[in-house]
């Protein structure tokens, strides 16, 4: 069976039948990718940024172009899918609400006392769940933005209480990460709250399992509210398909599923999130919908950088030059000066690194100086060169 078959099999498994397969959108090389969440009626949002200042939020619907980007202030904490259908995503101590246009309104502000922490979900009562990191409390926010708070449903451990994600339960329970605490909290439906004690373990990212209980990630490690406990070194993100099939995304070229052999990822897959029958996978700058097609590369891309000896007018001219084997996000340093430039390639090819007026002027009278030249391939992974370029006379 080839790597292909396989990865066909499993899809065909757990997500059949997709409704699409391969590459569905890319951001720009110099961007950096945090999240994607699918929405269950098809589609993605991607959530980016360029400057971690802002976050920007991509719509990708299969045979469309992408939606224009909204963008907001901040880095995003909590992201997720609201009663409403729409993006809920918390930056700044915003509540934003984003649909399927890409269109953005605030559904409400947390300030001052009640900052909120970066976790988001929809809860069984219409309302979307947040915690606040003041006093303990748990935060319910209507479609209306309105906030009703109460008690945090477990009593605050020495360290206090970091809530890192909030999930919810196949059963309608809502689950929550409390990494200082080092346990889980299930809040059900109806009746009183109980805590799972993690031992050693700071719980991250949450996925429902279909049977009411919740998978989790912390360090190197996959576990299981009912106990069990899988290594996945460098571990991501994780997510259940509809079948309960755990995958867990590690920057690889393969997904590691919980219980079985890892399954070949189209491209090195650091965020996955399943809705509606689809799997996304993401890169650092490019998204797949369903696993088929792309073929996936995990080296850093191959660049040099030549001649390492130029007079001062070839280096004012353009004569240093940079090859690269595949599309990348270039820059080059010069160390003590912020001489710095960057450039991005679409494709593999050479680029002419050519100074401006005032850093020809700085670095003129020198001999030599130490560059670095780095490059960061659409996936993530980083290459480059160092080292010294002697500057002749003639
Ligand atoms: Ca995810
Ligand atoms: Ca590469």
């Amino acid at each position: 069976m080839t790597r292909r078959v396989l990865g066909a099999s499993i899809v065909a498994l757990a997500l059949a039948p997709p409704a699409h397969a391969g590459e569905v959108g890319r951001i720009p090389l110099d961007r950096i990718m945090y999240d994607v969440v699918a929405d269950p009626a098809g589609g993605a949002w991607v959530l980016h940024t360029k400057d971690f200042q802002r976050t920007e939020v991509t719509r990708l619907d299969a045979g469309r172009p992408a939606r224009s980007s909204t963008r907001l202030r901040g880095r995003p904490g909590g992201a997720a899918v609201g009663p409403d259908g729409n993006l809920w995503l918390e930056a700044s101590e915003r509540v934003h609400r984003i649909d399927r246009e890409a269109r953005r309104s605030i559904v409400t502000r947390f300030l001052g006392a009640e900052s909120i922490e970066p976790a988001l979900a929809a809860g069984p009562d219409g309302t979307m769940w947040a915690a606040t990191n003041v006093n303990h409390r748990l935060a319910r926010i209507s479609s209306a933005g309105v906030v009703s708070a109460s008690p945090f449903p477990a009593p605050p451990c020495d360290e206090g209480t970091e809530i890192t994600d909030i999930a919810r339960a196949s059963d309608g329970a809502m689950w929550i990460a409390d990494a200082d605490c080092r346990r889980l909290v299930r809040v059900p439906v109806e009746g009183a709250a109980s805590v799972v004690s993690l031992g050693e373990l700071e719980p991250a990212q949450l996925e429902p399992d279909l049977a009411g209980g919740v998978w989790f990630t912390a360090d190197d490690l996959v576990g299981h509210s009912g106990g069990a406990r899988h290594t996945v070194k460098a571990v991501r993100d994780i997510a259940v398909t509809s079948d309960g099939t755990i995958l867990a995304a590690d920057g690889s070229c393969t997904l590691k599923r919980i219980g079985g052999a890892p399954v070949p990822a189209p491209l090195p897959a650091a965020r996955i999130d399943v809705a509606g029958g689809n799997l996304y996978v993401a890169s650092a700058t490019r998204v797949f919908q369903n696993l088929d097609g792309g073929s996936c590369d995990d080296t850093p891309p191959k660049v040099t950088l030549r001649p390492r000896r130029l007079s001062l007018a070839a280096f004012k001219r353009g004569a240093l030059r940079v090859t690269v084997k595949e599309p990348a996000h270039l820059a080059f340093f010069v160390e003590e000066e912020e001489f710095f430039h960057d450039k991005i390639m679409s494709r593999a090819g050479t680029w002419r690194v050519k100074p401006s007026k005032a850093a020809l002027r700085r670095i003129g009278n020198r001999r030599s100086f130490y560059f670095v030249l780095t490059a960061t391939d659409a996936d993530g992974y980083d290459g480059g060169t160092d080292g010294y370029i002697r500057l002749t006379t003639r």
